[in-house]
């Protein structure tokens, strides 16, 4: 078990460290990488850290000008909506980001036999990043280029493929264990526009990671209508948000695929009988499937109390020791 975000606003000791210091910069020193990834460790008995960074750090390493800003989350100054401004997208290469190989050797020491999770954005939710210039509720200038311009759209998710590929190879070569691809916004899209428009570049994604014989994990939210087609991309773990019972997910993805979620994070701000009846429900519904690990549907809440979450921690793992 491990939960998606449990680096970050929840703990008092992230706060705190991040008071005087940008998002962006914290993610280029790796002396603060290290500090933020290894706190949540040190507070919950998790099964494995997940770096700190954050999906759109390599469109930053390649020349993007990005900044996150605080309350909002990425805002791109130029967003990128032209063929012209696609073909300029170039390939990310380990040079471009020094911070993140240093960090991640230093940690995969530090961490000993913790594993650390690396991972990398989608190609649907760095496109839309990029497309809308900032967070977006319904992705419609994306869906638009999608729709409108199938070469150009391609030709983007032919490049932000490679950087994917990219940022989580230079991950891998430092020692991370695993991998997660953080598609988080594809549930916006129908399947039959999942499969034409995204599936071909998410295929591509993990065979090439294939060849790194680390774990891959498959994420986005809202996908209840997609797990099939996340599966088919080719992951060994697809994660679930809570929409969709673990029981039910199973039947939707490939054989021999594991499951990762999938407790709403919001019941973690309900009293303590509520999460343990909710997580014992989540354990008792992942029965079925082809290996599990315990996550949230989506990342730890701001406002999520770190005692509530090393309590569900002791929780699983207590009651997956029977
Ligand atoms: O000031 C702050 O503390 C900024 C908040 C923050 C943090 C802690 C952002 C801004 N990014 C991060 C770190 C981060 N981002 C991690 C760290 C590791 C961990 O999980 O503990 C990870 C995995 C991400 C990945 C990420 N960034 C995703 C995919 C995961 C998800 O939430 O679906 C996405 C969509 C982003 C974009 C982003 N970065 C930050 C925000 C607030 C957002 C979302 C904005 C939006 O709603 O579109």
């Amino acid at each position: 078990m491990w939960f998606m975000r449990q680096a970050g606003r929840s703990l008092p000791e992230y706060r705190s460290l991040r008071a005087d210091v940008p998002m962006l910069d914290a993610c280029a020193r790796p002396d603060m990488v290290k500090e933020i990834t290894l706190q949540p460790v040190r507070r919950y008995d998790v099964d494995a850290a997940i770096l700190f960074s954050d999906i759109v750090m390599p469109l930053r390493a390649i020349g993007i000008d990005l900044d996150i800003k605080p309350g909002i989350g990425p805002v791109v100054a130029e967003p990128i909506r032209e063929p012209d401004a696609v073909a300029q997208l170039r390939q990310l290469e380990p040079d471009d980001i020094p911070y993140i190989t240093e960090a991640v050797g230093e940690l995969v020491s530090e961490l000993d036999s913790t594993p650390l999770i690396g991972f990398a954005g989608g190609p649907f939710t760095l496109a839309s990043y990029l497309i809308e210039g900032g967070p977006s509720k319904n992705h419609e200038r994306t869906k638009a280029l999608m729709y409108s311009d199938p070469d150009t759209w391609d030709d983007l998710m032919r490049r932000l493929s490679g950087i994917t590929i990219a940022f989580l190879r230079t991950q891998v070569a430092a020692g991370a264990s695993a991998v997660q691809v953080f598609d988080s916004w594809v549930g916006a899209l129908s399947a039959a526009d999942y499969r034409r428009s995204v599936l071909p570049f998410a295929k591509h994604i993990f065979r090439e990671l294939g060849s790194l014989e680390v774990p891959r994990i498959h994420f986005g939210v809202g996908t209840g209508e997609l797990l099939g087609l996340l599966s088919e991309a080719g992951p060994d773990v697809v994660g679930v948000d809570w929409r969709v019972p673990l029981d039910t997910a199973a039947q939707r993805v490939q054989p021999h695929t594991a499951l990762q979620g999938n407790l709403d994070p919001a019941v973690l701000l309900a009293p303590w009988e509520v999460v343990e009846e909710r997580a014992r429900a989540v354990l008792a519904d992942a029965e079925p499937t082809e290996g599990h690990i315990f996550n949230l549907g989506h990342g730890v809440l701001p406002e999520t109390d770190p005692d509530v979450v090393a309590r569900l921690t002791e929780l699983v793992h207590t009651e997956t020791a029977r």
